[in-house]
């Protein structure tokens, strides 16, 4: 028996970790079993993973690296955490997964979308999302929700938060160039409005799936 696959998607601030623990709770209040997990992250070497592509260092990953790095943090999460909670029947809710690569190392730092795809096959051993809600916001309300976020919890932004405007923008676009060529998997949100609006329609989604 196969269990249920979603993934959360978009640019920083858009509400994945929010939406994630609201979208658990109301699935688990429906008596289903819910397992969250995140990327990357989710086992100990992925965490692990987590904090190195993250920190702000004075030799950080080249980009092939960091691709390798999230794919090997994935391959990870796929099989100790992901397929095992599939195959028991569980729903498995995905704070980020493989569009985020095609979105940040293939829209943002230009490597080649395909090949990333290839690659991503092999760390995953083919594992899509039966669906992908991509909440989509614009770089403006991105940076204010990061700001707001950092002056409350008195943190700065990571590695990747700080890439420049120009990289946001192509990642954003990238997303969206994503979810047009596989309508059926993706339901693209715009989550710059009220958190109950935008949770009302994630529930809709999933249930109109
Ligand atoms: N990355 C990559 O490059 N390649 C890959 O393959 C993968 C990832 C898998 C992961 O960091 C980083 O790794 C990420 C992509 C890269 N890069 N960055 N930067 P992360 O997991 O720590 O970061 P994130 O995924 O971008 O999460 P985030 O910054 O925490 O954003 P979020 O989860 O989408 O949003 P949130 O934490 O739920 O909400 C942000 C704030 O906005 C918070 O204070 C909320 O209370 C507020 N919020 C949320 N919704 C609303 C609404 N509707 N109105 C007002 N305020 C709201």
């Amino acid at each position: 028996m196969r269990g249920t696959f979603i993934t959360f998607e978009g640019p920083e601030g858009g509400g994945k970790s929010t939406h994630v623990q609201e979208l658990a709770e109301q699935l688990r209040a429906e008596g289903r079993t819910v397992l969250v997990t995140r990327e990357p992250g989710g086992t100990r070497l992925a965490e692990l993973i987590r904090g190195l592509v993250r920190e702000e260092v004075d030799d950080p990953p080249v980009t092939r690296s960091e691709v390798l790095l999230f794919l090997a943090a994935r391959a990870q999460v796929v099989s100790q955490v992901i397929r095992p909670a599939l195959q028991r029947g569980e729903w498995v809710i995905c704070d980020r997964f493989a569009d985020s690569t095609f979105a940040y190392q293939g829209y943002g730092r230009g490597v080649d979308v395909a090949r990333l795809k290839d690659l991503n096959d092999f760390a995953t051993e083919g594992l899509k999302p039966d669906l992908t809600i991509l909440l989509d916001v614009p770089p403006e309300t991105s940076r204010a929700r990061l700001a707001a976020r950092q002056a409350a919890t008195a943190t700065a932004a990571d590695r990747i938060e700080q890439a420049g405007e120009f990289f946001h923008r192509r990642l954003r676009d990238g997303f969206l160039e994503l979810a047009k060529a596989e309508p059926s998997r993706f339901v693209v949100i715009d989550s710059s409005g009220p958190r109950e609006e935008v949770s009302a329609q994630i529930l809709k989604a999933v249930h109109d799936r």
